[in-house]
């Protein structure tokens, strides 16, 4: 029984499966919406996070590298870096009062945070405001005194007071009452590092030398891809669009957008093993030689983990593949099941996703079982790991999505 959960419009466990699409309560005016903060709990004080000043980026960059989100034995946290949050956390038209912390007030240590981004959703034929809520984080010492409703009811009112009632969100653990979940795949990269790590372990009847060449990425790409560039973004933002009709639920996004989740965060000077300082994205497109037409482009980002008590090991480089798309898709015959010209084709553009990743040290990607991903998933030699992702939607009822129609994000 959800305490919390049970109070908050979203679909609760054991209701009836929603047959159309719409908001659980309706939207209010801005003067009716709570003016004043939630209580805290004596000792502690809201604090709105200003992530344009650096010692308020590293701040938060350090409650979560210590706090946040673990795998279920504790060997790897999650360790967003400081350029990354910028990233995340500022994109177009974010608004500063959703980045919510929560201060000790006596020497004002941050212990808390949660955040929201604008985001505009496709939920079939909808198209919705949103806030995408994430990094919810209570400092370990503060675990299991109900700090997290608070966080969360926080946010809510700072979406409410800017007009938004909806929000998405994603998360391991199973709450009331997920949209769709997927399951994260991982394609090795550096082998013995992942199995001195145990990220992965040698099966019996296996060899460490087997493993290391059957999981060889090639040396060089398949297709003429290169970086993306200012000048690609309009063919792109137009290649994106038509190519994510193809699926339930997206983000819609204008060309600004665009230029900032593909192109803000490439980092700075020259290529050091394949990646400049502080470089957060990667965003590759293929240009046809004669047309110089752009007929495809992928992206990943890259989301280190703290590698817990390992005395060889201290930081996990993994890269997270993000969006994708392929001029293929409009040539076959059906336009919603990838059929094998795009299967064959996405498997090439992914596999020179692996040998950028591969160059620019990555000790793995990991990819989701969403998009069309699982039908390359398997022949690029991508294993089943043992993480799920919920996804859900606050204030919205909907007919559960299709295994993998749905987006992707950035957990
Ligand atoms: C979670 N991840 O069920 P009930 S994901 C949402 N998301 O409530 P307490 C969560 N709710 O069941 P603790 C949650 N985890 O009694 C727990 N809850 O109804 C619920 N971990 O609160 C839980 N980050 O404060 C229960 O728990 C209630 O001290 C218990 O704090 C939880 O960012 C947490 O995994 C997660 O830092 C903060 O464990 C803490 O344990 C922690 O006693 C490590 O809380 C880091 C971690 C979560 C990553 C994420 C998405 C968050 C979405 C929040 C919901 C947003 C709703 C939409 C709002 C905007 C609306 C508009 C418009
Ligand atoms: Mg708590």
């Amino acid at each position: 029984d959800h305490k919390f959960w049970g109070t908050q419009p979203v679909p609760q466990l054991g209701d009836e499966i929603p047959t159309d699409d719409g908001p659980i309560e309706s939207s209010k005016l801005r003067e009716e919406v709570r003016q004043d903060p939630y209580p805290l709990p004596k000792d502690f004080q809201w604090s709105i996070v200003d992530l344009s000043d650096s010692n308020q980026l590293k701040e938060v960059y350090e409650l979560l590298s210590l706090n946040y989100v673990e795998d279920h034995d504790a060997t790897f946290r999650f360790q967003y870096t400081a350029e990354f949050l910028q990233w995340a956390l500022q994109p177009p038209g974010y608004h500063k009062e959703w980045h919510v912390g929560v201060r000790v007030t006596s020497n004002k240590k941050l212990v808390g945070f949660i955040s929201g981004v604008p985001i505009t959703l496709k939920i079939r034929d909808h198209v919705v405001k949103c806030s995408e809520i994430n990094y919810l984080c209570v400092h370990k010492k503060l675990r299991s005194k109900r700090l997290a409703p608070v966080l969360i009811k926080e946010v809510t009112r700072q979406c409410h007071l800017k007009g938004i009632f909806q929000a998405i969100y994603t998360a391991g653990v199973l709450l009331p009452t997920p949209i769709t979940v997927c399951r994260y795949y991982h394609r090795s990269l550096n082998v013995p590092k992942l199995v001195d790590t145990k990220f992965t372990y040698v099966p019996r009847n296996q060899t460490l030398a087997r493993m290391i060449r059957l999981q060889k990425v090639p040396s060089s790409p398949h297709l003429p891809i290169r970086e993306m560039t200012e000048g690609d973004l309009a063919q792109v933002a137009n290649l994106y669009e038509r190519y994510m009709k193809r699926f339930d639920m997206i983000p819609l996004m204008s060309l600004e957008e665009i230029r900032h989740h593909f192109l803000s965060g490439l980092g700075k000077g020259d290529m050091v093993k394949g990646r400049r300082d502080g470089q957060v994205v990667w965003s590759y497109v293929v240009e046809d030689p004669s047309s110089h037409k752009i007929t495809d482009f992928f992206t990943f980002y890259s989301l280190p983990s703290t590698i817990i008590n390992n005395p060889k090991h201290s930081l996990l480089e993994a890269a997270y593949l993000f969006y994708y798309a392929s001029e293929t898709a409009f040539s076959g015959e059906s336009e919603e099941e990838p059929d094998n010209n795009l299967k064959k084709r996405l498997t090439d553009l992914i596999s020179d996703a692996l040998v950028v990743a591969n160059e620019a040290s990555f000790d793995v990607f990991n990819a989701l079982t969403l998009m069309d991903n699982v039908p390359f998933l398997n022949d690029l030699k991508f294993g089943a790991g043992d993480g799920m992702l919920n996804f859900y939607l606050y204030n919205w009822r909907a007919p559960p999505l299709a295994g993998m129609k749905a987006i992707g994000d950035r957990e």
